[in-house]
């Protein structure tokens, strides 16, 4: 009975597709690498518009959708109460959606910048500066929230307002597809975003892990090893597995508030302890330099990098661009998670509050984080940079964090963040690739389907990382996430041709908030058809009465 609420075809279909580019990649990591580089390197480089169009586009669509009338539709019943508060709600959208690399960029994204500057300004310069402190805030900002929001609307209308108990991308899509989403094309849909956030999901542990085991080795001395590394992984494994298996409001919900408390604690003590004045400052001028540059960052491609005198720096590939496509290939998991939490609230409620908190939060992780190292590098207490290109990247963020007063506690705090930040983005991954291959999903996944993904989720970086390969994971990736561009555009369009004709056919308009109930319209339509069909044909019979 509950093996037929398995959508099989799309299980076995993603297993297949993940098993048959990892098992190259494992078994011949070299070629794997080169393959996946020059796929990377094509993508990037010739579909950049197409990257930072989605981007832009997502973010103007959304606006356009909160403010009209479609924005006002509530999620669920009239009556229908939100089924968080809004505090769990934004704590639960914030740790689902991001995960530890929050600290690792936070921490160190301006580094790079200050070294490999935008706009072919001068490495190191006073302008370098402005636009490292800048930069990390807009690449995790409002038009990376809009990406994370766009497919939640169709998805939380098909699955509150149409009733439809689906969390799975494919039927979002039926509005224009049809009943193509039932055969082979939906199960292609799902299985590409399925595919998308495993890869995703690989490049967030690739990140993560070596970042935690620094801290690990700082606190403990333990070497770092491959053996090390493993029990991390397995450590983080476990709590997820818990979270995901205890469902979403035991585990997840628990698991996600700790963690944004665990975050404001880190977060206030190093503004309060580190250089507040200065973090204050460049925060708030940061704000200023993206709000005056926007849609430059939001368009730059340097077209003329490589024509003439120029010399190409290769941003936007390695940034924007790489950091669109990574925020797309979350999006459709992003997307049915804040769906499923936001019963009760409107159309608007959920994007505005997507994307206002999304970017509050990332603006106080860069902001504080980041600005921390930069005054460290600026005042000459540590030497960010040397150290960081002597070291490496994760060793450099637990040692701007040992410059903080009661240091050690510190880097527990901040490893002990990280793997909650990684466990609530992986347990919730876990819950929705569950639902996606699920039938039907009336309250929760099943429990044996959501434990089978958390432990798939993990298995294969683990095993990629013992033939040394998590980057080329983390860039396979990448463009894993091509095609999901293209459900992007796909779920913006089926959301507005499901809700404008339902919104068409309601009587029931009633604003600040519109309520629809597709039964009785449905219901309403057919009595209609009835009486004007019993109308045409009594005026039949009167006429030829007359005649
Ligand atoms: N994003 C937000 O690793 C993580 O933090 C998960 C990363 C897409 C850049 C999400």
């Amino acid at each position: 009975m509950r093996a037929k609420l398995i959508d099989w075809p799309t299980f076995i279909g993603a297993l297949i597709l993940i098993l048959g580019v990892s098992i190259p990649l494992i078994l011949f990591p070299e070629q794997g690498a080169e393959v996946v580089n020059i796929a990377n390197e094509f993508m990037t480089g010739n579909f950049g518009v197409l990257y930072l169009l989605v981007g832009l586009a997502a973010f103007a669509f959304l606006l356009f959708v909160a403010f009209s009338k479609n924005g006002q539709i509530k999620l669920g019943n009239k009556d229908a109460k939100k089924e968080f508060g809004t505090f769990s709600w934004a704590a639960m959208l914030f740790a689902a959606g991001i995960g530890s690399s929050i600290l690792y960029w936070g921490m160190i994204e301006w580094a790079y910048y200050y070294q490999g500057p935008p706009f072919g300004i001068t490495p190191e310069s006073k302008d370098a500066i402005e636009w490292a402190s800048a930069y990390g805030i807009f690449h995790w900002g409002p038009i990376a929230w809009a990406i994370y929001t766009l497919p939640a609307l169709p998805i939380a209308y098909f699955y509150y307002v149409r009733k439809k108990p689906v969390l799975k991308i494919s039927e979002a899509a039926r509005p224009v597809l049809g009943s193509w989403v039932d055969g082979p094309l939906g199960v292609i849909i799902d299985v590409l975003f399925m595919f998308g956030l495993m890869g995703g999901a690989g490049t967030t542990l690739a990140l993560g892990t070596p970042m935690i085991a620094e801290g690990v080795n700082e606190l403990t001395g333990i070497p770092i090893t491959l053996g090390m590394k493993t029990v991390i992984m397995l450590i983080c494994t476990l709590i997820f597995a818990v979270s995901a298996y205890s469902g979403l409001k035991r585990g997840i919900k628990v698991l996600s508030d700790i963690n944004l408390w665990l975050a404001i604690f880190v977060l206030g003590f190093i503004f309060l302890f580190g250089p507040t004045l200065f973090i204050s400052e460049t925060t708030f001028s940061s704000l200023g330099i993206i709000m005056d540059n926007f849609f430059r960052m939001a368009t730059w491609l340097e077209p003329f990098g490589n024509l003439a005198e120029f010399t190409e720096t290769g941003f936007p590939e390695s940034w924007t661009i790489f950091y669109w496509a990574w925020w797309v290939v979350y999006a459709p998991f992003v997307g049915l998670f804040v769906a499923r939490i936001s019963r009760g609230r409107t159309i608007r409620e959920m994007i505005l509050g997507t994307i206002i908190y999304g970017t509050l939060g990332c603006v106080l992780f860069f902001g504080i984080m980041g600005n921390f190292g930069l005054y460290l590098q600026l005042s000459g207490s540590f030497d960010v940079i040397g150290f960081m290109n002597e070291y490496g990247a994760p060793a450099a963020i637990i040692e701007i964090l040992h410059q903080l007063p009661m240091g050690n506690i510190m880097i527990a705090l901040f490893t002990i963040l990280a793997v909650i930040f990684l466990a609530t983005t992986f347990d919730s991954s876990s819950y929705i690739l569950a639902a996606v291959v699920q039938k039907e999903v009336q309250s929760e996944p099943l429990r044996w389907n959501r434990l089978f993904w958390a432990f798939s989720l993990c298995l294969l970086p683990l095993v990629l990382m013992y033939v040394g390969d998590l980057e080329t994971l983390q860039t396979a990736s990448i463009v894993a996430g091509f095609p999901v561009i293209f459900i992007m555009f796909l779920l913006a369009w089926s959301f507005m041709k499901a809700s404008n004709s339902d919104i068409q056919e309601s009587k029931d308009y009633e604003p600040p908030t519109i309520h629809i109930n597709r039964r009785e319209i449905v219901e309403r339509l057919r009595k209609r058809k009835n009486k004007d069909a019993k109308h045409s044909a009594l005026e039949a019979m009167q006429d030829k009465e007359i005649e």
